[in-house]
């Protein structure tokens, strides 16, 4: 059995295009459906449907021979033990700071509140600039409204979010995309189905 792990939302659908041209194609719709194992046309391929901050613990752990994850995930997930052989090019965004529209600068120590707390922490460190980082789960574009944080760390597409909670982005930390990620293990146990997979990956992105 092969077992991938990816996301509902912007991943599983971008990820879709991508599996079908590598011949794999989910039976069940995770939109209708509330299973969280996904069958595919293959008897031994399936998906399973987790949160995107999970998808590096279960290929890591051998859960799931391979994910798909965001870069900020990754980065933040921090660890040597997953193998990152391809760059997807999909979910594109970028990690930014964000602070109230037109709010200056802050000199000395500045509270950040964010779920990505150890790059956030590298981050500011890197830029020299003291901070107090806060960890948050979600709305993160909140904190600053309610004088919670000073500023945010998040990921920013359009930008409409930001906008329509009165903030701007200010500095990017780094471009974002969705990275291939791969069991150490099964990248070597399952080499002769992985290896493929890879390459049929690699040759769609190619064409694209
Ligand atoms: O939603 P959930 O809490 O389950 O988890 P999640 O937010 O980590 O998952 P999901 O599916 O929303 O995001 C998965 C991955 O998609 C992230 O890890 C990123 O790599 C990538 N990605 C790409 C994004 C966005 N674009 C994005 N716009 N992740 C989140 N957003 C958020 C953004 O922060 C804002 O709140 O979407 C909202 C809309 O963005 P704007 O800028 O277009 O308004
Ligand atoms: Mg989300």
């Amino acid at each position: 059995m092969l077992t991938i792990a990816v996301s509902k939302g912007r991943i599983y659908d971008d990820a879709l295009p991508l599996l079908a041209e590598a011949n794999i194609i989910p039976i069940d719709d995770p939109k209708t459906s509330r299973k969280l194992i996904l069958r595919t046309n293959h008897d031994n391929v399936q998906l399973v449907i987790i949160r995107a901050t999970d998808v590096p613990t279960f290929v890591e752990y051998g859960a799931a021979d391979l994910g798909i994850a965001g870069k900020d995930v990754l980065i933040e997930h921090d660890s040597d033990n997953l193998y990152e052989p391809l760059d997807l090019k999909i979910a594109c965004c970028k990690l930014m700071t964000a602070a109230p529209k037109g709010a200056p600068n802050i000199s000395g120590r500045v509270r950040v509140a964010t779920k990505y707390i150890k790059t956030a922490e590298r981050y500011f460190a890197s830029q020299g600039i003291q901070a107090e980082i806060i960890k948050l789960y979600g709305a993160m574009e909140l904190a600053p409204l309610v004088g919670l944080a000073d500023c945010i760390v998040d990921v920013v597409d359009t930008g409409n979010t930001l906008r329509a909670n009165g903030l701007e982005p200010r500095e990017l930390i780094m471009d974002i995309s969705s990275r291939l990620v791969v069991n150490k293990a099964s990248m070597k146990m399952k080499h002769s189905i992985i290896q493929p997979l890879i390459d049929q990956f690699e040759k769609t992105l190619a064409e694209r």
